[in-house]
């Protein structure tokens, strides 16, 4: 009966390892998710050998002669046994329960001295902002390796969720409140954040990209990111804080988004489309369900753009994505 079980033991426990089940972990709060997974699975391996093991066993030798109808013997149960099986998964379940709860208190925690960063979702985009650093608006979020990082999440409409799979950590957005969640970046890297919370027709196309950086390319990221706010640049920086790079192509911004039509031949499609390039981009950004560009969705570029950019902003990003002006 050892045998079957140690065999069965084995044979789980190279399923559990040989198969990556889980992203390699980026992430403090990672590491600590990770462990909880695995002290749950060393148990359920344990348990499912122990009652494979008396299973089979007792299939093969007490198996009866094909001949024998007789009943089996009537057996009243067993207090010993009976009190064992209650007790020992009773212990296990709490034990399962303790290390989470002490992981999920752990994993809250920010420290002394976080780095905060706002996040605001609408559909369906996200942007990002940096508060410690003079309001600092980006689509991409950028992080400083190993610095505990403080979100806090709003949402302009429906209920998103932020997730980092490499990282772990998971939480909603919802209207109304603001939700918090902490994570520490312990790789660098380009990572995925994605919504996971079904949240309308553009849903799949809700992501950003997380760069995690070492903490002095971050303080150069922040600084560049700073002066590039400045005159010259204005349209550039508008187009990196309002997420358009996260679906759009872009070549001047350096960004690949594929979600949207790619923005480098704007020009010349709205002078094909028989329209003055900067009224047809103005109207793409203030009102992009007027006219769809064939091939793509309606509703997926977020509506609100002639809310949530002043008339200036607007005025730099026409000229910015038009290439009126560097
Ligand atoms: C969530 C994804 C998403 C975001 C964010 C987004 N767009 Fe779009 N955009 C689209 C989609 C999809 C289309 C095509 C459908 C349509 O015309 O509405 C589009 C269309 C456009 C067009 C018209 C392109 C053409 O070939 O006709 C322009 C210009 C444009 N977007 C600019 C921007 C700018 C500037 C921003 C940032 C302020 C931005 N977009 C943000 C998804 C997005
Ligand atoms: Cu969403």
């Amino acid at each position: 009966m050892a045998g079957i079980g140690i065999v069965i033991a084995i044979l789980v426990t190279l399923v559990a390892v040989l198969i990556p089940w889980l992203p390699t972990s980026a992430s403090e709060q990672m590491d600590r998710i990770e462990f909880v997974y695995w002290f749950a699975t060393v148990i359920c391996i344990a348990v499912f050998a122990l009652v494979m093991a008396v299973l089979l066993y007792s299939v093969m030798a007490f198996r009866s002669p094909p001949e024998d109808e007789s009943d089996g013997p009537p057996i009243h149960g067993n207090t010993g046994l009976e009190i064992a099986w209650t007790v020992v998964p009773a212990i296990l379940v709490i034990a399962i329960g303790v290390l989470s709860a002490f992981v999920l208190s752990k994993n809250g925690e920010a420290g002394p001295n976080p780095l905060n960063v706002k996040v605001f979702a609408q559909q369906f985009a996200w942007r990002f902002v940096y508060p410690d650093d003079g309001g600092l608006k980006s689509g991409e979020l950028v992080l400083p390796l190993d610095r505990t990082v403080k979100f806090e999440m709003e949402s302009a409409d429906v209920i998103h969720s932020f997730w980092i799979p490499d990282m772990g950590q998971k939480q909603d957005l919802v209207p109304g409140i603001t939700t918090s969640i902490i994570v520490t970046p312990t790789r660098t890297g380009m990572f995925s954040l994605v919504c996971t919370e079904l949240c309308g027709v553009g849903h799949a196309t809700m992501r950003a990209t997380v760069r995690v950086l070492s903490q002095d390319d971050f303080a150069a990221w922040v600084k560049e990111r700073k002066s590039g706010g400045g005159k010259p640049n204005a349209g550039a920086a508008i187009f990196a804080g309002a997420g358009c790079g996260g679906c759009h192509t872009f070549t001047p911004a350096g960004s690949n988004g594929e979600i949207g039509p790619g923005l480098d031949d704007i020009v010349s499609v709205a002078q094909k489309a028989g329209r003055d390039p900067a009224e047809f981009v103005r109207e793409a950004i203030v009102e992009p369900g007027k006219v769809i560009t064939p091939g793509y969705q309606d509703g997926v570029m977020p509506p609100n753009y002639g809310e949530t950019l002043s008339p200036e902003e607007i005025d730099a990003l026409v000229a910015y994505v038009t290439g009126a002006k560097k």
